[in-house]
């Protein structure tokens, strides 16, 4: 299978909605790789860095809507770059496996669905990627109302409200669920939809049987 990366490590990305389970599975990923000897960086987005952190912390606290959509943008672009810049690419070009929770398929559907031209997300995309694309992008798909549902409850055991995104209508995360699925289905090559309405077993299995499927080679 073609590298979209021209770097020598593995860059895998984990998209979906609110409580698709990303974060679980990039965990239970990891874990698969290392017992393989392989090196693994885990990271996320927005974040990553500290200064992506920072804006992370801005952005979701709700401070930065009353910007706009494409200022939002500006900033996830901003997060982005320095996350690529400082983490990303010197991860790929040391050859380990990077595992980004969220990535530019996330801008596509968020600030897409918030309705922000194509054009400025492709301009911004390239500017903060540059080659630094994912060899596969795993969109974990789950009903809305079941993803929320498993945020909500995770989130009673911890402190904290609704974050920005989260006390949204069933209709935006809708909408971002839809656009999800219509990239999934323009860039065949690069992404795969894992079924995340199935025991965390099931998804685990899902994920390992699409990496050694794509990157059969590199597992080992
Ligand atoms: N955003 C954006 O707008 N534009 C961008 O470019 C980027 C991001 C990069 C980041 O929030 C927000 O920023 C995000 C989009 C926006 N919107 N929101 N909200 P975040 O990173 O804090 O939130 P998240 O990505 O949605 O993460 P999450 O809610 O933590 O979901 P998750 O990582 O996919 O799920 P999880 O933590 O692994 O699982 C959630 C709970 O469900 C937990 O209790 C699990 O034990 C449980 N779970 C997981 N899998 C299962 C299964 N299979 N069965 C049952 N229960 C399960």
């Amino acid at each position: 299978m073609e590298m979209t990366s021209q770097l020598p490590g593995h860059f895998i990305t984990f998209e979906g909605g609110e409580g698709s389970g990303k974060s679980t599975q990039i965990r239970r990923l990891a874990d698969r790789l290392r017992g393989r000897g392989h090196d693994v960086v885990v990271t996320r987005e927005p974040g990553g860095t500290d200064l992506a952190e920072a804006i992370r912390s801005f952005i979701l606290s709700g401070a930065a809507e009353p910007l706009g959509p494409e200022a939002e943008t500006m900033l996830f672009a901003a997060a982005r770059a320095d996350h690529v810049e400082r983490v990303i690419r010197p991860a790929l070009q040391r050859g380990d496996w990077v595992l980004c929770d969220r990535f530019i398929d996330s801008t596509r559907a968020y600030q897409g669905s918030d309705g922000v031209d194509a054009s400025l997300l492709d301009s911004l995309e390239k500017i903060a990627v540059g080659e630094a694309r994912p060899d596969l992008t795993l969109i974990l798909d789950l009903p809305v109302e079941i993803g929320l549902d498993r945020a909500q409850r995770r989130r009673s055991g911890e402190e904290g409200p609704a974050d920005r995104f989260e006390r949204e209508t069933i209709e935006r995360h809708q909408r971002r669920r839809d656009l999800f699925l219509a990239i999934a289905a323009r860039e065949p090559e690069r992404c795969v939809v894992i079924d995340a309405n199935q025991s965390l077993e099931q998804v685990e299995d899902a994920i390992w049987h699409s990496v050694r499927q794509r990157l059969n080679e590199s597992v080992n």
